[in-house]
């Protein structure tokens, strides 16, 4: 418990002393410096109100495959699974199932694996109407791509059914769901390289069977993910932007034979990487969580591989959370609000400073409660707006709520954009 309290601090002063060495090798070696950088990530996935329930499932895979044991995590997820057994059927997404599957079954003998197997099976199933959905709604799966991603790898992972025919039907490089609003999503084309991967070493163990097209077709979506990856990294190393980075880390790293070595500089990004967690970036568990494995060289198709996960060196158990400091200053800034659907509904709010996307929208709520009245649903990144003026987001017709600053799209979400003086923000009915 006193543990929890000099967290933060030590974290910080560690910090403040990473040396420039650590960029010269692409992981940070755990003997002498993941104290340095891993702690502010641990605090944050291990204290934040956001690593509660299913949502614990990233941050626990992440956590087992460093080697960081934290049982009251694992029993909270246990007790969240049961919960969700004892309603009718399981009322977790696809994706979510996905994780818990990885997360209770990452770096465990086979013994306590068996006890998850029955969550397979609804995987199985849960997989299945994806891709009904999918034939029944123009091509639009149930939840997204990632979703459908962390099915295949952990049905693949552990020994599950699902048909390599359909994998190689839906997971062409060019299907409209590897892009949003016509860019390519590099979360989402990482996860789909590690779960091809894991395919591909089936086929070629024997574990599973299929034709050599079958296997061509995979090499060949497996290269053209990747090159569209390495497309989208940036002059700073990191690829796609700070939050899929991680993802993208581990997804070239397993997939080294399908690149020029010149083509990614791993040591850059993971520098930079580096940076931006002393910056604070990953404040949120989710962005912990997925930043994590790569920062050790660690990729999800470690899950099963007892050699490749951590080495059990640390055993920690912290969960007071962390307190949050009051806004000490109490100025007030004003921003501009608009939701646009068709027509633009516009007002001007004062909110206090240092407040974030979700504040001016309550508070432009209390001032026009037609017009920007709205709903949102919490999820592993925090809040996610599901409704304005009574419109929904609707995965079937690929629509959302789009934030913008500026008139350019926002890489955090509602509850996490700390906005400016001045700002003119929007959320926009938008299709993806
Ligand atoms: N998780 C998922 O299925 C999410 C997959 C993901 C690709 C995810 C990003 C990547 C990840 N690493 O987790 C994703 N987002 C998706 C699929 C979506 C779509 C959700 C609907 C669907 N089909 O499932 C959609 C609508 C395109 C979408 N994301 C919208 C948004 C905006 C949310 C606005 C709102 N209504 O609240 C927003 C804020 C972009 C915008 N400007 O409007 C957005 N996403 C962002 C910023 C992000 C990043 C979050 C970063 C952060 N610090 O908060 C993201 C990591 C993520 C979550 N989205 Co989407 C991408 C990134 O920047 N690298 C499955 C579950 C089991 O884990």
């Amino acid at each position: 418990m006193r543990q929890s309290h000099q967290l933060p601090l030590v974290g910080l002063l560690l910090f403040s002393l990473i040396p420039s060495q650590l960029c010269t090798i692409c992981e940070v070696s755990q003997e002498n410096y993941s104290c340095l950088t891993v702690l502010p990530l641990l605090n944050t996935m291990i204290n934040s109100k956001y690593t509660r329930g299913i949502q614990a499932a990233n941050v626990l895979l992440s956590l087992r495959l460093i080697g960081i044991q934290d049982q009251s995590l694992e029993r909270q997820l246990i007790q969240e699974v049961k919960e969700n057994e004892g309603k009718k059927g399981l009322d977790l997404t696809s994706g979510q199932l996905a994780l818990v599957i990885l997360a209770l079954g990452a770096c465990q003998n086979s013994d306590e694996t068996i006890t998850y197997v029955h969550l397979v099976g609804q995987l199985e199933k849960k997989f299945q109407e994806e891709i009904k959905n999918m034939v029944t709604h123009d091509g639009n799966p149930l939840t997204s791509y990632y979703q459908l991603s962390l099915d295949v790898l952990a049905l693949c992972l552990f020994k599950g059914n699902y048909s390599i025919t359909e994998v190689n039907t839906y997971f062409t490089p060019e299907n409209k769901n590897f892009y949003f609003g016509g860019q390519f999503s590099v979360d989402t084309g990482a996860m789909a390289v590690l779960a091809l991967t894991c395919v591909k070493r089936s086929i070629i163990n024997g574990q599973i069977k299929a034709s050599e097209m079958d296997l061509k077709h995979i090499n060949n979506y497996t290269e053209s993910l990747v090159k569209k990856i390495l497309h989208e990294k940036k002059e700073n190393g990191l690829i796609g932007n700070v939050f899929s980075t991680g993802e993208a880390m581990q997804a070239l790293s397993v997939s080294a034979n399908y690149y020029n070595l010149t083509e990614w500089n791993c040591e850059q990004t993971l520098c930079t990487v580096l940076k931006e967690i002393s910056r604070g970036s990953f404040h949120m568990p989710a962005a912990a969580a997925q930043i994590l494995p790569a920062l050790f060289g660690k990729t999800y198709l470690d899950v099963n591989n007892g050699f490749a996960c951590g080495s059990g060196s640390f055993n920690i158990s912290i969960h007071e959370p962390v307190p949050v400091e009051p806004n000490s200053s109490s100025s007030w800034i004003s921003v501009n609000y608009t939701v646009k659907i068709n027509e633009m509904y516009f007002t001007n709010v004062t909110v206090k400073n240092g407040s974030v996307f979700l504040d001016v929208m309550k508070r432009a709520q209390q001032i026009n409660e037609t017009v920007f009245c709205f709903t949102y649903a919490e999820s592993s990144w925090g809040p996610y707006v599901t409704s304005v003026q009574g419109l929904e987001a609707n995965n079937n017709n690929r629509t959302y709520w789009e934030l913008l600053s500026e008139g350019k799209p926002l890489s955090q979400g509602v509850g996490s954009y700390v906005v400016h003086n001045g700002e003119n923000l929007e959320v926009r009915w938008s299709t993806y």
